[in-house]
């Protein structure tokens, strides 16, 4: 597992978000080398049947596939687990209670309380050893926190502090409306913010993540020591390209 790897090295991983549903991109995006991809079933119009083939074909490639669930409830968590994601990205995390569910629905016992079935694809239909299931699934399941709100920077000491958190993402997007400024991701009180964040968790030795939509952000971040930076949105990197091979052939 990539992602994983990259982590236990300290390395930096890059992987964009994916609204779209075919597989076919997802495998586009393992081939072109990119470390991980966030299969969003937060915004766009993917299903968790459609997410479960999208999953399949990140491993192809040795993409690790994280899904972003909608909400920070058990059973969308357990279902994006139980499909085979080999992360979880829950948004909108505002307090300890919100973080502790997070690793609660996430982990089996004895590091959480997360529903048990054997019957699915993580478990290989139940073909997987049953302890070995339980105890591998808990080591390799990423779990990924969004903080994109007053309320999570506020209460970020108490956050930072609970057992089980892998990663803490900083929502750009989110964070620049909760501060007045909606959309204007690079604003200086956003910048600003997020920089406290990125320092506070580093101190706690948690790995930070952010979404960046340009090279200069994304070495900004890189250079920050931010490691999981996730570029980009799928269907936006096709808009681009054809957009700008469109100007291209326009001129001929
Ligand atoms: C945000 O910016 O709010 C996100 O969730 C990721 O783009
Ligand atoms: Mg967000």
């Amino acid at each position: 597992m990539k992602l994983l790897e990259n982590i236990k090295n300290k390395k930096h991983s890059i992987g964009p978000f994916s609204k779209s549903s075919d597989p076919s991109i997802i495998e586009c995006i393992g081939l072109a080398g990119f470390d991980f991809v966030i299969i969003d079933l937060e915004h766009g119009p993917n299903s968790i049947e459609t997410a479960q083939n999208l999953v399949r074909a990140a491993l192809v490639h040795n993409l690790t596939p994280i899904i972003r669930v909608g909400e920070n409830n058990e059973s969308l968590i357990s279902k994006a687990l139980d499909i085979g994601a080999q992360g979880v990205q829950v948004p909108q995390i505002n307090n300890e209670k919100d973080a502790q569910q997070v690793v609660d629905a996430a982990k089996f016992s004895p590091l959480g309380n997360r529903g048990v079935c054997r019957y699915v694809r993580a478990a290989g239909f139940s073909s997987k050893d049953k302890k070995e299931y339980f105890k591998e699934s808990n080591n390799n399941t990423l779990v990924i926190i969004h903080i994109e709100g007053k309320k999570g920077l506020e209460n970020i000491d108490s956050i930072l502090k609970v057992e089980g958190i892998d990663i803490i993402f900083i929502g750009p997007y989110d964070l620049s409306q909760s501060m007045g400024v909606p959309g204007e991701t690079n604003h200086p009180k956003v910048v600003d913010a997020m920089k406290k964040v990125v320092k506070k968790a580093t101190h706690y030795n948690k790995v930070v993540g952010t979404f960046v939509e340009t090279p200069a952000d994304l070495k900004m971040w890189k250079d920050l020591a931010v490691r999981y930076l996730s570029y980009k949105v799928d269907v936006g990197i096709f808009y681009n390209a054809c957009s700008n091979i469109y100007r291209e052939l326009e001129r001929i």
